[in-house]
C-alpha cells in the first residue's frame, strides 16, 4: 500500500462506501481504504444495485481534500484512470480499455467497472468524499441482468489475484489523485480524453424521463460530457446515462 493509504480489510460488508461513510463519522483519517471481499447491499448511481459475489473486487476510498465542492466530481475521472491503468496493466496486449462517461471502464466495450463517488458536506464545506470502486477481476453478471454488458478480467485473459489487483490500484490512485492535488484537472481531462470512448461518435443520452440524440464532442474543464445535438445545438450533461453507438 502507499504509505498514505490505511487498508481495513472485511469479510463482507453492506456497502463498502456506507463503511467507509461510518468509519469518517468515527474519525477514520483520510486514505482510509476499506476493502470488503463481498457486499451484501452494494450500489451504483441512482441506488442501482452493483452484483458483488466474492472473487472480485470492491473498495472505497476515503478522501478530505481540500477542494471546494464544484470540483469533487473530477475525481471520478482520476479514479476511471487508475482503474484503467490497472486493468491495462493486468490485460495481455491486445484489448482495448476505454473509459466511459462518466465513471465506467470498458474492455472492448464492456464494463468491468464502476465508480460510486459520494460527497459530504456540511455547511456548503466539504467534508469528505468515499471513491467507491469496483472491478470484476474473476466474475460478472450475466447480460440479461445488466444495462450494459459486462466483462470481467479474467474473461481478457488476466490471471492476478484480487490482492494483487488491489495492490495496483492503489498505487495508481496514488499517483492520480497527488497529479489532481497539484496540478488540477488539466492532466486528468487530457488523460481521460485520451482514453474516452466514443468521442467523435454518436452516442444517446438519457436524463430521467428525456432522452436525446447526438455526437460526443469533448468533456470540459468541469468534467460535463459536450454533446452536439442531432438537429442542432450544443449541450452539457453534467448528469446522466450514456449510451454509445
Ligand atoms: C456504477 O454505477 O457503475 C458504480 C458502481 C460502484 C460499485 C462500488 S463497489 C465498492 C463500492 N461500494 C458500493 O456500494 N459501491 C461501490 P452505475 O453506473 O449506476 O451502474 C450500475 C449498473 O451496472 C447496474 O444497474 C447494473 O446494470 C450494472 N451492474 C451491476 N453490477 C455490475 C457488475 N458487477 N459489473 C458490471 N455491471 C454491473
Amino acid at each position: 500500500m502507499p504509505s498514505s493509504f490505511h487498508l481495513a480489510l472485511m469479510n463482507e460488508v453492506d456497502s463498502t462506501n456506507d463503511e467507509a461513510r461510518r468509519r469518517a463519522a468515527q474519525g477514520a483519517p483520510t486514505g482510509t481504504l476499506v476493502w470488503s471481499r463481498a457486499q451484501t447491499g452494494a450500489r451504483g448511481r441512482r441506488g442501482r444495485k452493483w452484483e458483488s459475489p466474492k472473487g472480485n473486487l470492491y473498495c472505497s476510498l476515503l478522501l478530505r481534500p481540500e477542494k471546494p465542492l464544484a470540483e469533487v466530481p473530477q475525481l471520478s475521472f482520476v479514479a476511471a484512470l487508475a482503474v484503467s491503468d490497472t486493468v491495462d496493466s493486468a490485460l495481455p496486449a491486445g484489448p482495448r480499455v476505454r473509459c466511459k462517461w462518466p465513471n465506467d471502464v470498458l474492455v472492448e466495450g464492456r464494463k468491468v467497472s464502476g465508480v460510486l463517488l459520494e460527497s459530504h458536506a456540511q455547511a456548503n464545506r466539504l467534508d469528505c468524499l468515499v471513491v467507491g470502486i469496483g472491478v470484476n477481476v474473476n466474475s460478472r453478471p450475466a447480460d440479461d441482468a445488466v444495462d450494459t454488458p459486462a466483462t470481467s478480467m479474467i474473461e481478457h485473459g488476466a490471471t492476478l489475484t484480487v490482492e494483487r489487483v488491489l495492490e495496483r490500484l492503489a498505487s495508481r490512485l496514488d499517483h492520480w489523485i497527488s497529479l489532481w492535488k497539484t496540478k488540477g484537472f488539466v492532466p486528468i481531462r487530457r488523460e481521460w480524453l485520451g482514453r474516452a470512448a466514443g468521442q467523435g461518435e454518436a452516442i444517446r443520452v438519457r436524463l430521467g424521463a428525456e432522452t436525446f440524440h447526438g455526437v460526443f464532442e469533448d468533456l470540459d474543464g468541469d468534467g460535463a460530457l459536450v454533446v452536439a445535438v442531432a438537429g442542432g445545438g450544443r449541450r452539457r450533461v453534467t448528469a446522466g446515462e450514456v449510451f454509445l453507438g
